[in-house]
């Protein structure tokens, strides 16, 4: 058994073909794809901020529909549908909103199918295809939180492979508050944990935080300081008073994951939760794949991924 799972890609096409070459996954004109021995499970987040969303979705697309691969939904693929979705508790309202910062942050899909409008519906519909989680008996994967409860609260408003059954997917995830709201914000944005009073910290941008994102895997955190997802360096920004209720901490089957931002070279932090979104976004960041040989317990020597700025292959 051999799982390629691939962290978040964010439209940077040319690394993820670099990575799917070392994976052993190379396309030719004359003779399409030729593959690895296994499959591959993208994490979500195929779109906003890089350079070449569309192309990274044809690759991505291209590899799902030949069998070769299943891709995950991420929050910015939820938005991208929620985007042109109405809300139903709120008329003339869409499921994402169309705020200054949430246009600025999908501008670049957007004028990527300026001149495609059937382009753009195509890709719209093969997003409210793709599943929420994926989960073999092996392995398990999520864009951001494991989280029963919530996939609980969804199982209504999905089909058998976890992907969204039609538009009330996204019209009931989109009612602000409800329990599906929670739900799917659990599942593709993270859990998140208000800190007490009025207490805020600043973010690396200097945006006032008044809640953490709260790390789910970890065992024995106490305070917002030790649970925060943060990078080290910015750690001490956290308060450090005591959480409010214990932490979650997972214990299961090896369950991947993304969104996180994480810094630095990729690691193994945890032996069966393992975050691999490590930022290729950023200037130093990278793109990241774990290759999964049926292992119980993470391996730091199946962790693959390719730095920023190579030259396509
Ligand atoms: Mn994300």
């Amino acid at each position: 058994m051999l799982i390629n799972f691939i962290g978040d890609i964010h439209g940077y096409a040319n690394e993820l073909k670099t990575l799917l070459a070392k994976l052993g996954y190379r396309k030719s004109l004359r003779r399409g794809w030729s593959t690895g021995d296994g499959t591959i499970v993208f994490l979500g987040d195929l779109i906003d901020r890089g350079p070449h969303q569309k192309q990274t979705v044809d690759i991505v697309r291209e590899l799902c529909e030949l069998g070769h691969a299943t891709c995950l939904t991420g929050n910015h693929e939820f938005n991208a549908v929620g985007f042109v979705t109405k809300r139903t508790d709120e008329p003339g309202k869409f499921v994402r909103s169309h705020t200054d910062n949430h246009i600025q942050q999908h501008q670049a899909f957007l004028e990527a199918f300026a001149n495609d409008a059937h382009g753009y519906r195509e890709t719209l519909d093969w997003f409210q295809t793709l599943p929420i989680w994926f989960d073999n008996s092996n392995a398990r994967a999520v864009h951001a939180c494991w989280n029963t409860v919530a996939q609980n609260d969804l199982a209504s408003l999905l089909n058998d492979d976890h992907s969204p059954r039609g538009r009330s997917f996204y019209e009931q995830t989109g009612i602000y508050g409800s329990r599906a709201w929670e739900a799917r914000e659990t599942l593709l944005n993270g859990l998140e944990v208000k800190l007490p009073n009025d207490v805020f910290f600043s973010d690396y941008y200097g945006v006032k935080r008044y809640r953490i994102r709260l790390n789910w895997w970890q065992s024995q955190q106490t305070t917002f300081q030790e649970a925060a997802v943060i990078d080290d360096s910015q750690r001490s920004t956290i308060p450090d008073l005591p959480l409010p209720e214990k932490s979650p901490t997972y214990d299961g089957p090896l369950c991947f994951f993304g969104h996180y931002w994480m810094r630095g070279t990729p690691r193994i932090s945890h032996p069966h939760a393992i975050c691999l979104d490590y930022s290729v976004a950023l200037h130093d960041g990278v793109l990241c794949a774990y290759q999964f040989k049926g292992e119980t317990k993470a391996r730091q020597d199946h962790l693959i991924w390719v730095n920023k700025s190579v030259t396509a292959v």
